[in-house]
């Protein structure tokens, strides 16, 4: 039964076209019974065949809406996605740092499918200096993983080194979830949690790409935490969300809310 009974922030980007961003993860956060609240970092204008355009919010307007959320609420989990500049980065930092939340997911977001850049080199500094070590998990895709580890991960063995060094190098980091969506057969999507490694086997490959289920992924694990799930079970449940999600889509590509 959904409950409505936690509450998890979003920190992210809003995406014209509604596949990706704020606007996913509103739609997995209602899909999966938690009360969704939003932060917007930067306004892009895209559709199915084109970005136009990025457009950073001031820092101050995010500060703005950050402290109206927690001057109100009580958040039970963070999802982050893309920040969109240092700045906004730095102030997502400092509100981490002054409003500790114990499940942090940060899915961090450095360019769209199209290569346009929606986080910049010292904003992905500052994400690795300061961000991560606020953050309960963090997970990247394979080139992101490369970005934040400075070495290239292309198979599995690449991506267990990198889960490992992440948290190794971020003592507040718990847990890394690489994603292998790109692997060259089978995919598989590796967790590391400081102690051990788990393999979750990819659904079916599906012959079309679904904009924005990087999002999808990291909200509905966010969602499952806010629930009380363990970090195993939480991935394993938004794995399973995200495969229907996928496969509900390859005919039409259009976004909408699936019953669980
Ligand atoms: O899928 C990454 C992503 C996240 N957030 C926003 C985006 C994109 C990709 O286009 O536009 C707002």
């Amino acid at each position: 039964m959904k409950r409505f009974d936690k509450t998890v922030l979003t920190i992210a980007g809003s995406d014209s076209c509604a596949g990706a961003g704020i606007q996913a993860d509103l739609r997995t956060f209602e899909a999966l019974g938690v009360v969704g609240v939003t932060a917007i970092t930067a306004i892009t204008a895209q559709n199915s065949e084109r970005f136009f355009s990025v457009n950073a919010v001031p820092p101050r307007v995010l500060r703005e809406q950050l402290h109206a959320i927690q001057s109100r609420l009580s958040v039970d989990a963070i999802k982050i996605g893309m920040l969109g500049t240092e700045d906004n980065t730095y102030s997502v930092v400092r509100f981490l740092e002054r409003y500790p939340c114990p499940f942090v997911v940060l899915d961090p977001v450095f360019k769209s499918s199209t290569d346009m850049i929606l986080l910049n080199p010292r904003g992905i500094a500052i994400l690795r200096q300061f961000l991560l070590d606020h953050c309960f998990l963090v997970t990247p895709n394979l080139s992101e993983a490369s970005l934040l580890t400075d070495v290239p991960v292309t198979d599995v063995s690449s991506m267990k080194k990198a889960a490992r060094t992440l948290v190794k190098s971020h003592p507040g980091l718990k847990a890394a979830l690489v994603t292998g969506g790109h692997l060259p057969g089978t995919p598989v999507d590796i967790l590391y949690d400081g102690g051990n490694f788990f393999e979750f086997e990819k659904g079916p490959r599906f012959p079309r790409d679904v904009h924005g289920t990087g999002c999808v992924y990291s909200s509905a694990i966010t969602a499952y935490l806010a629930t009380g799930c363990s970090l195993v079970s939480s991935v394993e449940k938004a794995k399973s969300y995200i495969t229907k999600y996928i496969s509900e889509r390859q005919e039409t590509g259009i976004p909408q809310v699936h019953q669980v």
